[in-house]
């Protein structure tokens, strides 16, 4: 894709756009460099066609290279979680038939066997980087552009594909609405292989010419340091991390946690989603910091979709009106539309942020759409004119520490334990991860299993953060007439 036909990254080229660690890169330099990659991709052939490239590199550098430069080739960039486990990846790689792998030199050796399995080619970043640029390809806006993996009610996890159309009115919505602009500078911790790192920040930012701080995990010392020196104005997180920094503040002197509330009062915006953000939590950290927290709503499959005002009221508890763009409405189980305030319904969206599709899975595509909208499996009312959620649909999703977690996927895993019976995993509600994943298990006669066990036994198996935090032993799991595992019964019993 040409430089002017490519606005993910912002044209003021002496700009700084990027700081990891010590170094930093101007905008120019992360336009040759996404250029060289390209290049190297696609090694003398005019367009990638869609190939689908994948990358495990934690945010970076690297990252935003190999991102850029698989869509100026006119491929589709699959970032995968740099935590996940082997039989985890072994799924992403072989769903979206992932030709080319690309991840640092010190994460090749234990990716090389997968890669040797699935017929897959392991480069670096520097392997691919070309030393001259090539008249790169026009990629039009239908074409496919983002692979990424969410858990959903079914077993394995399911790629959301977005076009470049789809990716460019995500980022234009964010950019309008929360007035994104060169003169902000935000630290970016979370994963990216989420859109809540990929597009909210690392890409609105990289879009409106702002400078984005790469730190390749939450590591609150350097970041609160930076913060209390004012070096941002702008932060996003999950609720999590903010009962977190709440919590390391309870273990610092004051001094410091003034300084670091200082740097927090300063800043123009401070915004929570991915979860459901606490109403003591926003109290509690307006008491603390000043700020009143922008609380968002947002999914995989349509970026977001409902925030609270940048100027205007931001209510507690609520997600606040549809985004530029976005359009939303609730709907009741009859399928029809809900009009009138304060009666429940599942929350669909229409617009251009909707995804296109999920990655070779039409049926799947297909039932997540009722008439042109995206049931998103999320239930609200309108309050007053203002979204509030209430719960899910499916009581088989979890969201802990703000990622989306399959109870079935996390079952199957634990099912394969040969001390195993029968199994059940529901979110039991916590006060620092929102919900914790929890296991109920029947064990096969004359077996015993420890919670330890079950942790040490799940290592590898499955991401750290699926791991159950907890283990609760019966004799046998509640179930209706049709022998169907009741997970209401199993809440009340937790
Ligand atoms: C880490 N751990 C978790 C966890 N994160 N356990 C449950 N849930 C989580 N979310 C566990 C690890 O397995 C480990 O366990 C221990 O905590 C320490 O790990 P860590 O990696 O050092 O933890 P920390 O850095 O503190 O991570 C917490 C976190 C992280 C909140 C920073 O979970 C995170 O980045 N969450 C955000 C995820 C995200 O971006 N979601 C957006 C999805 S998009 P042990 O036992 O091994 O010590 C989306 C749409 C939208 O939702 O609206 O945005
Ligand atoms: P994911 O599929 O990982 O993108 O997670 C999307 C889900 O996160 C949504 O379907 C909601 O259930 C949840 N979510 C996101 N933002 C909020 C919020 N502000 N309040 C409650 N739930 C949220």
């Amino acid at each position: 894709m040409r430089r002017d036909a490519y606005p993910y990254l912002h044209s003021d080229n002496n700009k700084i756009a990027l700081v990891e660690g010590s170094n930093s890169f101007t905008y120019s330099e992360v336009d040759r460099r996404a250029d060289l990659f390209a290049s190297g991709l696609l090694s003398g052939t005019d367009d990638l066609n869609e190939e689908r490239i994948a990358f495990f590199l934690p945010a970076s550098i690297n990252y935003v290279t190999a991102m850029h430069g698989v869509w100026r080739a006119g491929g589709i960039a699959v970032p995968l979680n740099v935590a996940s486990a082997v039989m985890e990846l072994e799924h992403y790689l072989s769903c979206a038939s992932i030709t080319r792998l690309i991840a640092n030199p010190d994460s090749h050796k234990a990716l090389e066997p997968i890669c040797r399995e699935l017929s897959i080619t392991l480069l670096s970043v520097e392997e691919v980087m070309a030393s001259t640029v090539p008249v790169l390809p026009e990629v039009s806006e239908d074409r496919r552009a983002m692979i990424l993996f969410t858990s959903g009610t079914t077993n394995k996890p399911k790629g959301v594909v977005s076009t470049h159309k789809t990716i460019r009115a995500q980022i234009t919505t964010l950019v309008e609405a929360w007035e994104w602009s060169k003169e902000d500078t935000i630290p970016l911790f979370l994963p990216l292989h989420h859109i809540h790192g990929i597009i909210n920040i690392l890409s609105c930012g990289l879009w409106a010419g702002a400078t984005v701080h790469l730190f390749a995990k939450f590591d609150i010392p350097r970041i609160t340091e930076q913060v209390a020196s004012g070096t941002y104005n702008v932060f996003m997180a999950v609720p999590t991390i903010y009962i977190k920094l709440i919590q390391y503040f309870d273990g610092i002197e004051n001094k410091g946690v003034q300084s670091i509330c200082d740097g927090f009062k300063a800043m123009r915006l401070n915004i929570s989603g991915s979860a459901a953000c606490p109403v003591k939590l926003f109290n509690q950290w307006q008491d603390l910091t000043g700020q009143v927290l922008l609380e968002r709503y947002g999914m995989t499959e349509i970026g977001m979709g409902i925030s609270n005002p940048y100027t205007g009221e931001r209510r507690a508890g609520c997600v606040g009106q549809p985004l530029p763009g976005v359009q939303v409405q609730l709907f009741d189980d009859n399928n029809s539309p809900i009009t009138a305030e304060g009666i429940p319904g599942e929350i669909r969206i229409r617009g251009n942020n909707v995804f296109l599709e999920y990655w070779d899975n039409p049926k799947a595509t297909n039932e997540s759409f009722e008439s042109g909208w995206f049931r998103t499996g999320d239930v609200a009312i309108l309050e007053d004119g203002y979204y509030r959620i209430m719960g899910r649909s499916s009581v088989d999703i979890i969201k802990s520490g703000g990622y989306k977690l399959s109870a079935l996927e996390i079952e199957g895993v634990l099912l394969t334990h040969e001390s195993v019976a029968e199994v059940a995993v529901i979110g039991v509600a916590d006060d620092t991860w929102g919900e914790a994943v929890t296991a109920i298990i029947a064990l096969n006669p004359d077996c015993s299993l420890s919670y330890d066990q079950l942790k040490t036994w799940c290592d590898g198996k499955m991401s750290s953060y699926k791991v159950p935090k907890a283990l609760r032993l019966v004799d046998e799991l509640p179930k209706n007439a049709m022998g169907k595992v009741t997970k209401p019964k199993l809440h009340e019993l937790i």
